[in-house]
């Protein structure tokens, strides 16, 4: 009988952090305990609320263990929790495989294999779990291929448009900062383990500062919180750079050497004078010349921006002026200064060789098959391939979903539209998963996933520059298998006789750690994965990339010294491939359509943050008892003043509505919100009074860059519910 033993594995959720977490498994082989690794750097020994009570979800009474597949004549559509293996039978694996590739096969000879549309996001972020086998399968097979922007394509891209590199200031650097913006980012609540450096800094006498609508657990313990106006973030990052460079503030030196377009910055932001900004922003002029004077004077200043500013409609350009502040002090050029949006970049997996696109002109297709945007997916499923006309149409409708690694018709913007595709009768519905999930609920087949305890991965991360090895810690639940697993079966009961379908979780791990081939075919030196093999990692778990200012005893500052990777080779405060592409070259503000100052401004006269709740991810943990304790989701947060001019009082029960649907909640007065500002937090359709999340409020819209989703240029009303209505809605109140 084997010991109790400590495994090392890295918590999968789409988190910047990848804490590395030390399971203890005991001698017959359950999860006793997790626990942060007290030696990982960034982990420090902790983890966050949600993954400290992680054998609540393994161990859960409600994992999903089997492959079933709904009964005959059994409706899909939304069922009550806990009620959802009503309406399905048990099958066998082999069963299951056997069914899912004939249906396929059936529905690629009638339509075309674009009408098979895999929807995936960020379940698991280990490397294999995200993307591997899966994208060789569909590669393969000739599915339409699914644009991944449900996230962070838009401030990727403005991130890149600025620097050409998804890398960022060092999280341990942080601890030397004496400024820290946190702009759009939800440190304590989303990021916690950059929370400890911030403390260390502030303890030597750093301040914090956070630019959010929303008064976060991070905005109530900051040194300065700035309430901005949602969506108007690109006017106050150009009223910074007028005063910075009207000032003189600005470090010349850097400009001059390792920036491009400075004069066309300069005369670009000169309408934004402090008092244009104060009436775009809500913010008072005065604070704005403060917040751009104690910006260049605290050196080394570091800006923690995260995603939450570009998930709005010019959420892009925003983004792409919120990079450029660092370039204009010349903060690279100090330790504990820059900006952190993202270090992936840093780790250069090699993503052909995992997922191997040369499978699509093995396809049935020959050819890339046609590309769908996961941020419109409610469009995907009821239009798509509706009005076709031979030879000039959008390809053929969605005729069969795979969906892994996500819960679309909970996190989907337009809800209403998802849930109305996903009801069609002649559309066949895969989904592996955990859990029931509100997506299960349209589904033929559902078939059991692993968590990260129960399968064998390597990460990267979005939040530090760590390597590291996911051991398998226990074997996997009932049935449940992995992703890697399920689309090399698949892959075989297709027929596909290429030898990738039969890699190992070991080969695919040794593919990705292979240098990068460059174009001319020879393999490129990889200096920040130089030496990192499977067998090092084995040994090591968790290993920090090299770089090379570190093996010489410096420090790693991604741009202090240039290091661009733009067309010009340097900062871009102007961008000529945006131009070329028919967008602006300098950012300049423009308010989102839908927000109280654009063009949508009549219908609706508030403003909603549909935002992610504290302690769950996403839709994740939103089933689980200890989870929902901590949340206590349901509430819409309004300014005092917005609700007495509707006679609402807190705790009253409310409907939040536009033109696309309503949601039901409880009001809740506790001063998080400004005066035309309401907000509420992701939680399962089902699990919601009336049915619905907030995402049945939010709409199809992109964003100006990365063609990205805009959840938070939403506008709303709200009204008092009749206490009649307040009775029999689902799920029943207690
Ligand atoms: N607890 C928890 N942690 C998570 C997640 C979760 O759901 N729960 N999700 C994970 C995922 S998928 C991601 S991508 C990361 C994202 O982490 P963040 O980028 O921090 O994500 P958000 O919470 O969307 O946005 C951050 C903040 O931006 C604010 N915001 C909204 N609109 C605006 C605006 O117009 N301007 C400004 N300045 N701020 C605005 C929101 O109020 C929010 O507090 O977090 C990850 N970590
Ligand atoms: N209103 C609103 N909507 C949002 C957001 C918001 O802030 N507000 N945030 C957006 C963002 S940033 C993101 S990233 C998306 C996230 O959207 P999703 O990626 O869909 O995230 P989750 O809701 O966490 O759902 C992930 C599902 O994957 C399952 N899963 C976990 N591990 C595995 C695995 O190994 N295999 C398989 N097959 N399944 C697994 C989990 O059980 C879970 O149900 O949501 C977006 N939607
Ligand atoms: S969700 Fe984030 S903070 Fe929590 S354990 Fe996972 S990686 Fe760490
Ligand atoms: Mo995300």
């Amino acid at each position: 009988m084997p010991e109790p033993r400590t495994v090392h594995t890295v918590c999968s959720h789409d988190c910047p952090d990848s804490c590395a977490v030390l399971v203890t498994v005991d001698e017959l082989g359950k999860a006793t305990r997790v626990q942060g690794d007290p030696a990982h750097p960034v982990t420090r020994g902790f983890l966050c609320g949600k993954v400290a009570k992680y054998l609540d979800r393994v161990y859960s009474p409600s994992r999903l263990l089997y492959p079933m597949r709904r009964r005959e004549g059994a409706p899909k559509g939304r069922m009550p929790y806990g009620r959802e293996a009503d309406v399905f039978e048990r099958i066998g694996w082999d069963q299951a495989l056997d069914l899912i590739a004939e249906r396929l096969r059936l529905i690629s000879e009638e339509y075309g294999p674009e009408s098979i549309l895999p929807y995936s996001y960020a379940g698991t972020i280990g490397l294999l779990g995200y993307g591997s086998m899966d994208r060789r399968f569909f590669h393969r097979l000739g599915a339409s291929r699914l644009d991944r922007t449900i996230c962070s394509t838009t401030g990727g891209d403005a991130l890149v448009s600025v620097y050409g590199k998804k890398l960022g200031t060092d999280t341990e650097h942080f601890r030397h900062a004496r400024y820290i913006i946190a702009w759009g980012a939800n440190i304590h609540g989303n990021n916690v383990h950059l929370w400890p450096f911030v403390e260390e800094a502030r303890r030597h006498g750093a301040k914090l500062v956070v630019i959010d609508p929303y008064r976060t657990r991070t905005a109530r313990t900051a040194d300065w919180h700035i309430p901005i106006q949602p969506g108007t973030d690109a006017a106050l990052a150009l009223g910074l750079m007028r005063i910075l460079i009207e000032e003189g503030l600005y470090d010349r030196e850097y400009v001059a050497e390792h920036t491009h377009g400075f004069e066309a910055l300069r005369d670009h932001v000169q309408p934004y004078t402090p008092e244009h900004v104060a009436g775009l922003t809500g913010i008072a002029a005065a604070d704005i010349e403060r917040l751009a004077r104690e910006y260049a004077a605290s050196v080394p200043a570091v800006i923690r921006m995260n995603y939450g500013i570009q998930r709005s409609q010019n959420g892009g350009t925003a983004a792409r002026a919120v990079c450029m502040l660092p370039a204009l002090i010349g903060a690279w050029k100090h330790l504990g200064g820059g900006l952190q949006l993202s270090t992936s970049g840093a780790f250069a997996f090699n993503n052909a060789a995992l997922e191997r696109p040369d499978l699509m002109l093995a396809s049935p297709l020959q050819r890339p098959a046609r590309i769908v945007n996961m941020s419109r997916l409610g469009h995907a499923l009821t239009e798509l391939g509706a009005s076709q006309t031979e030879g000039q149409a959008d390809g053929p409708p969605v005729k069969a979903l795979l969906v892994y690694n996500s819960n679309p018709a909970a996190i989907a913007p337009n809800q209403n539209a998802v849930v109305r595709g996903l009801m069609r009768s002649d559309l066949f519905t895969v989904v592996h998963e955990q859990f029931f999930t509100d997506t299960t609920d349209y589904a033929d087949i559902v078939l059991p996933a692993t968590t990260f305890l129960e399968h064998k991965d390597i990460q990267g991360a979005y939040g530090h520059y760590y390597l590291q090895m996911s051991e398998q810690a226990i074997a996997p639940l009932g049935e449940a298998r992995s992703n890697v697993w399920l689309f090399g079966q698949l892959g075989q009961r297709m027929g596909f006789t290429e030898s990738c379908f039969r890699d190992t979780v070991d080969d695919l791990i040794d593919q990705a750690l292979a240098p990068q081939p460059r174009a001319n075919g020879a393999p490129a030196a990889d200096p920040t994965r130089d030496g990192i093999t499977r067998e090092k990692l084995q040994a090591e778990k968790s290993i920090r990339l090299q770089f090379a200012a570190e093996r010489t005893g410096g420090f790693f500052l991604p741009f202090a010294n240039g290091g661009f990777a733009t067309p010009s080779g340097k900062a871009e405060f102007y961008s000529s491939a945006l131009a070329a592409q028919g967008l602006e070259p300098l950012p300049a503000f423009h308010p989102p359509d839908e927000s109280r100052q654009g063009a949508d401004s009549h219908a609706f006269p508030l403003e909603f943050l549909p935002r992610k709740a504290d302690n769950y991810m996403n839709s994740t943990f939103a089933n689980l008892p200890g989870h929902q304790k901590m949340e206590s989701p349901g509430l819409v947060a309004m300014h005092a003043s917005d609700a007495s001019a509707r006679q609402i009082r807190d705790a009253d029960w409310v409907e939040v509505y536009n033109a696309r649907g309503k949601i039901l909640l409880r009001a809740h007065i506790d001063g998080s919100v400004t005066p035309g500002v309401v907000a509420a937090s992701l939680n399962w359709n089902k699990l919601s009074r009336g049915g619905s999340n907030v995402n049945a409020l939010t709409s199809e819209r992109l964003t100006d860059l990365g063609r990205g989703p805009t959840f938070y240029s939403t506008l709303v009303e709200v009204r008092k519910l009749t206490p009649d209505e307040a009775q029999n809605l689902f799920p029943p109140i207690d």
